[in-house]
């Protein structure tokens, strides 16, 4: 199927005129949107059909990606790419006198999910379908995704982000595929007269979860995977019951809104049923596919894996059971070892309050079949081990624990995989977190670094640097991202430095003029362009960026005829709604903006830009301009980090701690090319086990810090209503959680060795080259293929030799 430019711009016209009953040339650009989504749609279509039907036929397993986020981004221009017909589509348009940029803005950017996790699961998608594995996502089909975040006043105000109020041209609504999801009411068990017990119950809450699937294309190769999200409806045999908004409610709500808590645990009953309800219509949807397969029960491990991300979705794993015993009459031990078999678990976060636990009583009331279940669970794995770990051990593991129910336990103990983000975190859950299980189940515990797809973050975000580096090494690494390394070959030819020069300042000329045009602000292309962006959070610590920033804007004033490396600072994060801390920063960091931007003493030395909602869509418009990623989280804090990576492949020095994935990209790219400052994680584990730490004394003793804090609260910031006060405290009086007073120093250090560098362009463009030569391993690709071989045991399915290649590393 070659098409050819000719044929593009007939097809088109006539989608168009179908559509609107106009001629494409009285086309708004949301109607040329649409038109040319279902256009690429139609074109997919028949690979989509296809592959499910070849996974069937050869009896593939198949892995299913469960998942509560899922941040895709906008999808035309990436499927377009992935089929191959991007330029195409492009030469078409021109000569229709349209711009394909353009009509891809118009696309809504759908948020559903928080930050790194959801964007991690959407990477995986790309990937899955990109190195032909049968991979499936489930998730939900959120009315509302993450608020909107607008800025008044400098505070951040949430907006809702009613993504589908414009048609979604990808999904397709699959009314032969529901599922009937149950909450509440009674239940029992009834022996039968054929031999075993049947699950009874009364005055159920049914809901019926309708999917929408999306297709997830594949990279040249023919193949189109499949994104399920199911929504909440009201079942058709029981709509005479239902008769006023309020009487509906409880169902709609379901899939209405996502909870806007990053690494936070929300502990609502709604959040609970919008668990279970994906969990369960995803399990359900997948047996039923599986009858298909053909083949005994007891072979569902060979043809399904269930993967838990994180624990949101740990209901997987009595909801299996569930279906097993109640649905398919298999005996407890049977169903159990399916279920272990089938189910593995990936780990995100250490932080406490993100561990989730839900009140026994809640659970019990909600979906007492599956409290029942979890119950049976708990008592058999305490009767097992206790004789063998003892009390402290099994009580430390158990899942049922002071009223709760630790979700966390329940995702280790159903599971034959379990698995961290980054070496770091793999082994702080080895030896700390998860520490007991490690000791009952050593041979589940394995790392899976995270990784990102270079299709979206370099081959589509950067065009420049992507033809550079084909012009350079041929264009094999697209398939096979280890040939990447040869463009290391280019780090002293100085041709090629001056491209790579000249690439990143053509990309900072666009942000820049981005940022004038959304935030009014002038910034010099030629200063060094500083990000930060990810979610608001006190261990990521914009707060320490913020204080780096005061300390510049006031040496500059003191010394104002020094001469100094111009930067711009940017900054995109959300803060959860209920985050107070972290909104105060924001409106800290705005104001310090106000008044940097401001200030004529300053001009183009120093320039802060906060964008308002951060999302899938900013980053790819901000990253390829970075100079430097920040990477700053307290050490230990951050499980892995994917920002980190998607800047570095894209050229930007990283300014970081040794936390999470940093400490393998300096691994891979070397400790000279990269800024390292701030605490180990061993100093950080240290100074909380003998509580020596005391910020106050630091604020007392060096002078510099202090100028800095003072003014957080002394009139130097304008605008401020304690927010900066309350920083203030937060660092000096309670003693500074996030030790960011401790690592102030280190970090101010290994600025000013950036400045220094900065001013050697040739030797940083070379550092650069050497960040994007040694940003393969963290492409998704390969990270999938060790969940495929390790976790998964899932094949990759060829047909020829298009698309990504065995991987070989
Ligand atoms: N907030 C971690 O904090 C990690 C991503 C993806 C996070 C990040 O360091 O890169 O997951 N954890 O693995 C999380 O969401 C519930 O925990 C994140 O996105």
């Amino acid at each position: 199927m070659n098409l050819t430019v000719q044929e593009f711009i007939e097809e088109y016209k006539t989608q168009f005129q179908t559509m609107f009953a106009y001629s494409y040339e009285e086309g708004t650009t949301e109607q040329h949107y649409t038109a040319l989504g279902i256009f690429i749609k139609n074109y997919l279509s028949r690979h989509w059909k296809e592959t499910r039907e070849s996974y069937i036929k050869e009896g593939a397993k198949q892995v299913y990606y469960f998942s509560m986020e899922f941040l895709p981004g906008r999808q035309l221009r990436n499927n377009a790419y992935n089929l191959g017909i991007l330029d195409i589509i492009k030469e078409g348009l021109t000569e229709l006198d349209l711009s394909f940029d353009s009509i891809a803005e118009a696309e809504a950017d759908p948020a559903l999910g928080n930050g790194g996790l959801g964007r991690l699961a959407s990477c995986f998608m790309d990937s899955l379908a990109s190195l032909s594995i049968p991979g499936n996502g489930n998730g939900i089909r959120y009315q509302y995704g993450l608020f909107r975040q607008k800025f008044v006043d400098g505070y951040q105000v949430e907006v809702p982000e009613n993504w589908l109020r414009n048609r979604n041209v990808w999904e397709t609504r699959n009314n032969k595929s529901t599922c009937l999801v149950r909450f509440g009411g009674n239940v029992w068990l009834e022996p039968n007269d054929k031999g075993y017990y049947e699950a009874k119950y009364e005055n159920t809450l049914n809901v019926l979860a309708v999917p929408y699937d999306t297709p997830m294309v594949g990279y040249r190769n023919n193949k189109v995977n499949n994104l399920r999200l199911w929504s909440a409806e009201i079942p058709v045999e029981e709509e005479a019951n239902y008769h006023t908004l309020d009487e509906i409610q409880p169902i709609s709500e379901i899939t209405q809104v996502l909870y806007p808590d990053d690494s936070n645990y929300e502990g609502q009953l709604l959040r609970l049923k919008q668990e279970y309800f994906m969990v369960s219509a995803g399990v359900q949807s997948i047996i039923r596919h599986f009858r298909k397969y053909n083949v005994p029960r007891k072979n569902i491990p060979d043809k399904i894996a269930i993967h838990i991300n994180d624990t949101h979705p740990a209901l997987a794993i009595p909801e299996l059971m569930r279906i097993l015993m109640d649905e398919e009459h298999l005996t407890w031990d049977q169903a159990w070892e399916i279920t272990q078999k089938t189910c593995s678990y990936t780990n995100h976060t250490i932080l406490r309050e993100a561990l989730e636990k839900w009140p026994i009583d809640m659970m019990k009331e909600l979906l007492p079949r599956i409290y029942m279940i979890i119950e049976e669970i708990n008592r058999r794995f305490v009767d097992y081990h206790l004789p063998l770990y003892g009390e402290r051990i099994t009580w430390q593991t158990a899942i049922l624990q002071n009223g709760v129910v630790n979700m966390a336990h329940l995702a280790v103990i159903g599971s034959h995989s379990v698995n961290g983000v980054a070496k770091l975190h793999t082994d702080i859950l080895m030896s700390d977190v998860l520490k007991d299980f490690f000791e009952i189940y050593p041979e589940r515990f394995n790392n899976k670094t995270n990784g990102i797809t270079q299709r979206r973050w370099v081959h589509l975000a950067n065009p420049e640097l992507t033809a550079l580096i084909d012009e350079k090494i041929g264009e094999e690494w697209k398939r096979n991202p280890a040939e990447l390394k040869v463009f290391k070959g280019f780090e002293q030819d100085e041709e090629t430095l001056k491209q790579v020069a000249e690439i990143k300042l053509n990309n900072k000329k666009r942000l820049a003029d981005y940022i004038e045009e959304v935030k009014g602000i002038q910034v010099n292309p030629r200063a060094l362009f500083d990000v930060q962006i990810k979610r608001l959070h006190a261990y990521k610590r914009q707060h320490l960026n913020a204080l780096h920033i005061l300390h510049r804007y006031l040496e500059i004033k003191r010394n104002p005829d020094k001469e100094v490396v111009p930067r711009v600072f940017i900054f995109g994060a959300k803060a959860a709604p209920s985050y107070v801390y972290a909104k105060q920063i924001i409106k800290v960091i705005n104001s310090i903006a106000d008044l940097v931007n401001n200030d004529p003493d300053i001009g183009d030395k120093l320039k802060v830009v906060f964008f308002e909602n951060y999302g899938v869509s900013l980053a790819e418009k901000i990253i390829p301009a970075a100079d430097i990623g920040e990477q700053i989280s307290l050490a230990s804090m951050e499980a892995s980090g994917t920002s980190n990576m998607k800047l570095m492949a894209n050229g930007a020095l990283t300014m970081a701690t040794l936390d999470g994935a940093n400490i393998e990209i300096k691994d891979f790219v070397g400790e000279d090319n990269i800024f390292i400052f701030g605490l180990t994680d061993k100093e950080v584990y240290e100074l909380k086990a003998n509580q020596s730490y005391q910020s106050k004394e630091l604020y007392e003793t060096n002078e510099q810090l202090r100028r800095v804090l003072d003014a957080l609260k002394d009139g130097t910031i304008p605008g401020l209503n304690g927010e900066g006060s309350a920083i203030f405290d937060s660092l000096v009086h309670y003693n500074d959680e996030y030790f960011v007073l401790k690592d102030f120093e280190s970090y101010v250090d290994a600025q000013n060795r950036a400045d220094a560098l900065y001013a050697k362009p040739m030797e940083w463009t070379r550092k650069s080259l050497l960040n994007i030569a040694s940003s393969a391993p963290f492409s998704a690709d390969y990270t999938i293929k060790r969940y495929a071989d390790d976790i998964w045991k899932v094949k990759q399915y060829f047909t020829g030799d298009e698309g990504v290649q065995p991987l070989d590393e």
